[in-house]
């Protein structure tokens, strides 16, 4: 019975994939895009096994009582039976061993993507502030080291270029509330928590536009935390770099440029409690 429930959730499965060109066989996520994706996507695939296994086994066992133990005529009464001490005890091993090993998985997969690399190619410094996000690159060779930075407002979102193939550091910074930094296609975010540095590595693997976004509720303007990321060619990437240096772009902010500036508010008073947003360039 139960390798018959493998086997058919083996061949359910066995088309998935996380580059495949249709949503159902990428089992709902979108095209894997770095080189940490396979372990997340180990983890779907795995978790999707697992419960349609136990969906099958339940459901199965629900129809089985139900065709065996039926009221077969008006006066007789199905046996009456309670205090089955070994379902019982299967009531309560069968969870316990199902989570840990989900909890077992997890671990492993969020060790394996958090993982570092030893000198990463680039580092660029994330910083997320109400409500837009500075990008960073830091100590790049195509500025000949000079800092360069990309920052956007809710009327015009930051672009995140990456170069494909290289590994990158994130160190992921806050000035006021708790953000969350999350591009989709990494099949990754990470909290970015004032009083904090957050820091993960990672290679982009394929060419692209996509959309990250501010995954933690952070206010008011919370849904306009969107940023285009750019993943291109390691020449693109330099010459981007060499844009941002000639507009004059240069250093590392740590607040966004208009973060006290509401789309739709300009000219309101910009005093006031959110005048903490914008920092001061510390770094701290
Ligand atoms: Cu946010």
């Amino acid at each position: 019975m139960k390798l018959a429930v493998l086997f058919v959730a083996a061949v359910v499965l066995s088309g998935c994939s996380p580059d495949a060109d249709s949503d159902l066989a990428r089992l709902a996520l979108p095209v894997g895009s770095t080189d940490r994706t396979q372990d997340i996507w180990e983890l779907w695939l795995g978790a999707w096994i697992a419960v349609l296994v136990i969906f099958l086994l339940v459901f199965g066992l629900i129809v089985y009582a139900m065709i065996r133990y039926r009221r077969r005529s008006d006066d007789e009464i199905p046996a009456q039976i309670r205090y089955n001490l070994p379902i019982e005890a299967l009531y309560t091993f069968a969870p316990v061993i199902i989570v840990a090993v989900f909890f077992f998985h997890t671990v492993t997969s969020q060790n394996n993507v958090l993982e570092r690399v030893d000198n990463p190619d680039h580092t660029v410094e994330v910083v997320g502030s109400k409500w837009q996000w500075a990008f960073n690159y830091l100590d790049e060779d195509a500025t000949a080291g000079e800092d360069v930075f990309d920052v956007g407002t809710p009327q015009e979102p930051a672009e995140l270029w990456l170069p494909v193939d290289e590994s990158v550091r994130f160190d992921l910074k806050s000035p006021d509330v708790i953000h969350s930094f999350w591009i989709p296609e990494f099949y990754f975010k990470m909290d970015v928590v004032p009083g904090k540095v957050n820091t993960f590595d990672l290679s982009p693997t394929r060419e692209g536009v996509f959309t990250g976004r501010c995954a933690e509720l952070c206010g008011l303007y919370h849904s306009r935390m969107i940023f285009k990321v750019h993943v291109v060619s390691r020449d693109e990437y330099d010459a981007h770099l060499e844009e941002l240096k000639a507009a004059d772009q240069v250093g590392a902010p740590q607040g966004a440029k208009e973060a006290n500036e509401i789309a739709g508010l300009e000219g309101e008073d910009k005093s006031g409690n959110v005048a903490g947003v914008q920092g001061d360039g510390s770094g701290s």
